[in-house]
């Protein structure tokens, strides 16, 4: 047992022992292949978005507000490396929201979110529902059955929102600043989709996107048997699904709500910009071509929601090793030449422009927005009519610890406390484990979660390593509560439903198969009890949702343990239980249905007695005979389209105000008289790109650079000017405004 526990101590030393990279590299150039409106995919003429709906009329509304919370000296969630902390904005992120109702009971309905973050989060949740709740009577609809928190699953985005201890260490706790603004920003998403609900219709079409993932973990599915691999054309999904929101007024399109299944791992882990990933650019260039789209209603949102992304990778190109050798990744275990897996990188389409994963960034964004808008533009023809007036939704709360059910052959089963194997370590192709034990440091960690936490790591009991097998225990998080727990035993089990169109929510990030296997079972009881009368269901999976469950993989993908089987939490009988409860709550779904299951047992909150180890902003200063908001590197009086106009100013920290809804960055455009500056770009453009450095902690010196990666297509010439607003701290707290303002300069 003690044996254990130095073991894994020796590997979370390791974790901490880092030390901090530089993260001064400019951002790299790029060339975009932003659609342009009026472009051949979005000539109204050719394009079909706007063919009548055949289906039923449902309540429908979408909504769309900023989350973006600390750009600055707070660590990102998602690659779980305490290196990685942000210095800036590269894309705001939002929440969109997708309200779907009946037309008869309008308190039928459900709200699907799509943070530009990590995941879902049982803190958030209860943040959201607390705070919807709270704006009284008029939305007393939305509770714990029909709202669905999903992530995107980006890992380019400020951490600290977390429920729970694992996920808080590396961000050094939790963070009230930043939960608040991805809370505040779901909440004001769902009121606006909520005041914009009317009447419309829903269809939905389908597209194969054959170049914006691949499996990253081939070996473990390929111990799926070979019988149910033969059904499948891929090793991972590369259908998208694509449901079209159209309102019944004027047949305008209100917004568009997508499902595919690909990691945000195109930023590296040594990206220190937040953006939203190639979901959150796909999203953007979606709604950016809608304001070219005579059929697109003003507000159009676009959605690119997860789907079963567990074992994908947007990094087309294959995992290689940057150790000279020139050798794929070693295909079992994803090592290199030492038999480690920190030099094994996954590469993107574009990996060679060394930019941070930028460039590869745009591509697997906009190969996912095309492959969207290739549906959108076939709509009609091509597309299927959501029909049935029942829109349902189903939630409880299951404790995994020892859930017994019945497998398909009558076999009973259980699942366990949650745990992470020893491959959890080794981290993924995406991004190698910072923290695999085999390179641990004795050395001191430089973390006070950690100097807190470590004592309190516990050795699995018996029957937890029996009923985990044959995953090796690493990390018994599932059986530590001490400060409070590390991890989820508790999930959300929920499920959506509007016509035939049923959406399971999973807390966890399933593997391709076992997205699969889920999305069969729910469709074959579906089909069994009728719930959708004669209509043909139709299945998509989203996630991760509700809660951080880490992975969902087979049972046999579970055996070979790679990283994805050993962050399946639950044991392996955890996809099965998670299909059993999908199958317990179809009967809410059916129309008529008036029952809801029991609530089941309530997670633990843990947001008032979470640590908190990241400081705040102590002060702001400007240099001597400098202002703040002084522009001290002017532009360059004239660039040719496509250079980068680079300029800084006398900054002050962003934490000081996150400018929610609003800017820290703008490029305003002088008008034909001469006079009236009109903002054309601001944080929510990807090629606006806005860093801060502090470079006198004492004196709390800091500069603003703001690069503008001009774009030949996208940029008109004329005259031009960057501004910058900001805020800074007194030494006595105030906090004061102010902007900056560069000289004008033209494009070309
Ligand atoms: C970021 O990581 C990639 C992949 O390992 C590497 O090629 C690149 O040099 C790194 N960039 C910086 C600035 O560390
Ligand atoms: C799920 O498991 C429960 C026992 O926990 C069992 O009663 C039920 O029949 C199972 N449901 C399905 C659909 O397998
Ligand atoms: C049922 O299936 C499980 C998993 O494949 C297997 O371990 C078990 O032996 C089977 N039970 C029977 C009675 O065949
Ligand atoms: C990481 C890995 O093994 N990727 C493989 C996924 O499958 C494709 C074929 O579909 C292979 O070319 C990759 O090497």
């Amino acid at each position: 047992m003690a044996a254990t526990v130095s073991f894994v101590s020796l590997f979370i030393l390791g974790l901490f022992a880092l030390v901090q990279l530089s993260s001064t590299e400019a951002p790299g150039r790029f060339a975009p292949r932003f659609e342009r409106p009026g472009g051949p995919a979005t000539n109204p003429l050719l394009s079909k978005a706007r063919t009548a709906a055949a289906g039923d009329k449902y309540l429908i509304g979408v909504g769309k507000a900023d989350i973006t919370g600390p750009s600055v000296e707070v660590n990102f969630a998602g690659y779980a490396d305490t290196a990685q902390i942000g210095n800036g904005i590269r894309q705001r992120i939002y929440c969109r929201a997708f309200v779907i109702g009946e037309v008869a009971n309008p308190k039928n309905r459900f709200v699907y979110l799509i943070l530009d973050a990590m995941s879902g989060d049982t803190a958030v949740r209860n943040g959201i529902l607390e705070r919807l709740a709270a704006l009284g009577p008029g939305y007393s609809m939305y509770g714990q059955p029909n709202v669905a928190v999903t992530g995107t699953h980006s890992h380019s985005g400020p951490g600290g929102w977390f429920n729970y201890l694992l996920p808080q260490i590396t961000s050094l706790g939790f963070d009230k600043q930043g939960y608040n603004a991805i809370v505040d920003g779901a909440v004001l998403a769902v009121k606006r989709a909520h005041e914009s609900l009317q009447e419309g219709h829903l269809d939905f079409g389908t597209t194969r996107i054959t170049d914006a993932n691949i499996n990253r973990s081939l070996y473990a599915y390929l111990a799926n048997p070979e019988s149910e691999r033969v059904q499948y054309q891929d090793n991972v999904d590369k259908t998208m699904t694509l449901l079209r929101l159209q309102r019944a007024s004027d047949g305008k399109n209100i917004g568009v709500l997508t499902w595919f299944a690909v990691h945000p791992t195109s930023m590296l882990g040594n990206n220190t910009h937040v953006s939203g990933d190639n979901k959150g650019l796909a999203a953007y260039l979606f709604e950016e071509s809608a304001k070219g789209d005579s059929q697109a209603a003003d507000g159009f949102v676009a959605g690119f929601s997860q789907a079963n992304v567990g074992d994908t990778s947007p990094n087309t190109l294959g995992a290689w090793c940057e150790d000279g050798t020139g050798l794929e990744c070693d295909f079992m275990t994803s090592t290199c030449s030492d038999g480690k897996s920190q030099k094994c990188h996954g590469r993107g389409p574009m990996y060679h422009k060394l930019d941070l994963g930028v460039s590869s960034c745009v591509e697997i964004g906009t190969r996912q927005y095309e492959g969207a808008k290739s549906i959108y533009d076939s709509m009609g023809p091509k597309s299927t009519a959501v029909v049935g007036p029942t829109v349902r939704a189903v939630h409880t709360f299951q404790d995994m610890q020892y859930y017994s059910f019945p497998l398909d052959n009558g076999t009973m089963v259980q699942t366990c406390p949650a745990a992470l194997g020893h491959s959890f370590a080794a981290g993924t192709s995406d991004w190698p484990g910072a923290f695999d034990f085999t390179q641990a440091d004795e050395g001191a960690p430089n973390n006070p979660v950690w100097t807190i936490v470590a004592g309190l790591l516990k050795a699995p009991t018996a029957a937890q390593k029996k009923c985990q097998g044959p995953k090796p225990v690493l990390l018994d998080v599932g059986e530590m509560s001490l400060p409070y727990a590390w991890s989820a035993n508790i999930i959300d089990s929920q499920s959506l439903r509007v016509g035939q169109f049923i959406i399971i929510i999973s807390p966890s990030e399933a593997t391709t198969m076992a997205g699969r296997r889920w999305r069969n079972a729910v469709k074959a009881a579906a089909t069994e009890t009728s719930i959708t009368g004669t209509t043909e269901p139709y299945v998509v999976l989203g996630g991760p949702a509700n809660s951080y469950a880490h992975y969902v993989t087979t049972p046999e993908e579970y055996a070979v343990q790679r990283y994805e089987g050993a962050s399946t939490l639950y044991g392996q009988w955890e996809l099965p239980a998670y299909i059993n409860l999908t199958l317990r709550g179809l009967p809410h779904l059916a129309p008529g249905s008036t029952t809801s299951p029991p609530p089941g047992p309530s997670p633990p909150d843990n947001r008032a007695k979470s640590f908190s180890f990241i400081t705040g902003v102590v002060l702001d200063g400007a240099p001597p005979g400098k202002s703040f908001g002084q522009c001290t590197k002017q532009p360059a009086a004239s660039y040719a389209r496509g250079a980068v106009a680079s300029v800084t100013f006398v900054g002050a920290n962003p934490r000081n105000n996150l400018r929610l809804e609003g800017t820290y960055a703008a490029v305003e455009k002088l008008g034909g008289d001469g006079t009236t500056w009109t903002q054309v770009l601001s944080d929510r453009d990807w090629r606006l790109v806005y860093t801060w450095k502090r470079t006198n902690g004492a004196l709390g010196y800091s500069d603003v650079t703001v690069d503008w990666e001009t774009d030949r297509d996208l940029d008109g010439p004329g005259t031009y000017r960057i501004k910058y607003y900001g805020d800074s701290k007194s030494i006595i707290g105030k906090i004061k405004a102010f902007t900056g303002t560069t000289n004008t300069f033209t494009l070309t």
